[in-house]
C-alpha cells in the first residue's frame, strides 16, 4: 500500500511521466528547425511548458538570445585559449597527436573524429566557472522540469571543430538506462549547446535525427559513431541541421541520434557545452581516467 503511494507520488513529479511519441511513427517525424524554438523566455510558464513538451516529443529544442554578445566573444577568446594550451601540452610531454576516440584521449581531451576536439581543460576555471555559465537563469528552469526537478553538472567542455573538419558518423551521446521492454523512460541526461559562433551550413551545425530517441533502445553500442546507425534504428524522417545563432542555446537528449557536420571554413567552430543529468547518474564512456594535468 505505501509502495503504491509512492508510486503515485513519483507520478506526480514533473519530469517523472513515461515519453509516449504523438505519432505512430516516430521514425518519420516531419519538423523544421523554427518549429523547434521555444515561443517565449523560461519564465513564462507557458513558454516553459511548450518548451518541455517540444523536447519530449522531438528530443531537442532552442531557445533564442540568450547570451549578449561581448559574453560570447568573451568565451569564445577563452575557448581558443585554452584549445591551444592543451594540445601544447601534449607535444610537451611528447605524446603522439590525439588519435581518435575515447581509450586514445585524456580525462581534459578527447578527439571525436579528425579535427574535432571534447575539451573539458580549463572549464572549472573563469569565465567558464560562473552560474552565468553554469547555473543560468535562460535555461535552468528548462533543464530542470526536463530532469524531473534536480539537475546535476555533468561536464561543462567545449566542442572545438577545426575548419575543414569532415562530416563525422551518427551516434548518440548515451544509451537508455533499459532496453525497449520497460517503453522509453523521461530523460535522464542531456545536453545544452551554446554555440560562440552563428552556426551556419557552411561552418556545419550539429544534424539531428528528431524523435530518435525513441527507436535507440537496446541498439549495442548506438554511443559509438556508425554510418549505419540511421539505417539500424529504421529512421526515414527529415533530417534537421542546427543552424542557430551564437548566444542562442540549444537542448538536446543524450539518447538522440546526431553528428557533426562538416566545417567548410579556415575557421574554428566552438560550442560550449553542458551536460546535465539526474543525480544519481554517471556517464561511462565519454572520458578516460589518464589525465594530461596534474591534480582535478
Ligand atoms: O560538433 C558537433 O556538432 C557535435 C559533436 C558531437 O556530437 C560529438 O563530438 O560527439
Amino acid at each position: 500500500m505505501r509502495r503504491m503511494r509512492a508510486l503515485d507520488e513519483a507520478r506526480r513529479l514533473p519530469g517523472s511521466e513515461p515519453q509516449i511519441p504523438d505519432s505512430d511513427d516516430p521514425a518519420a517525424t516531419e519538423v523544421d528547425f523554427d518549429g523547434l524554438r521555444l515561443p517565449g523566455p523560461v519564465s513564462d510558464p507557458g513558454a516553459l511548458a511548450a518548451g518541455e513538451a517540444l523536447f519530449r516529443r522531438h528530443g531537442l529544442c532552442w531557445i533564442p538570445e540568450c547570451l549578449p554578445s561581448a559574453q560570447v566573444e568573451g568565451y569564445r577568446g577563452a575557448a581558443e585559449e585554452r584549445l591551444a594550451g592543451c594540445l601544447q601540452r601534449i607535444t610537451d610531454l611528447g605524446h603522439p597527436p590525439l588519435g581518435r576516440g575515447t581509450p586514445n584521449g585524456f580525462a581534459e581531451i578527447v578527439a571525436r573524429a579528425p579535427g574535432r576536439y571534447d575539451m573539458l581543460h580549463g572549464t572549472a576555471s573563469p569565465p567558464f566557472d560562473g552560474p552565468e555559465v553554469r547555473d543560468n537563469p535562460q535555461w535552468m528552469p528548462l533543464v530542470r522540469r526536463l530532469l524531473g526537478g534536480e539537475a546535476s553538472l555533468l561536464f561543462c567542455g567545449l566542442l572545438m571543430t577545426m575548419g575543414g573538419a569532415k562530416e563525422q558518423p551518427w551516434h548518440t551521446d548515451g544509451e537508455h538506462l533499459f532496453g525497449p521492454e520497460v517503453g522509453i523512460l523521461p530523460p535522464h541526461c542531456l545536453n545544452v549547446f551554446i554555440p560562440l559562433v552563428d552556426i551556419t551550413p557552411e561552418i556545419g551545425g550539429t544534424e539531428f535525427c528528431p524523435g530518435s530517441h525513441f527507436l535507440t533502445a537496446g541498439i549495442p553500442e548506438i554511443y559509438e559513431q556508425s554510418q549505419d546507425h540511421v539505417r539500424r534504428i529504421g529512421w526515414h524522417g527529415r533530417r534537421l541541421p542546427a543552424t542557430i545563432p551564437a548566444g542562442a542555446v540549444l537542448l538536446f537528449d543524450y539518447r538522440l541520434l546526431h553528428r557533426g557536420l562538416a566545417n567548410q571554413t579556415d575557421r574554428t567552430r566552438p560550442i560550449l557545452y553542458l551536460t546535465f543529468c539526474r543525480p544519481w547518474f554517471r556517464d561511462v564512456h565519454n572520458f578516460p581516467e589518464r589525465r594530461l594535468f596534474e591534480g582535478g
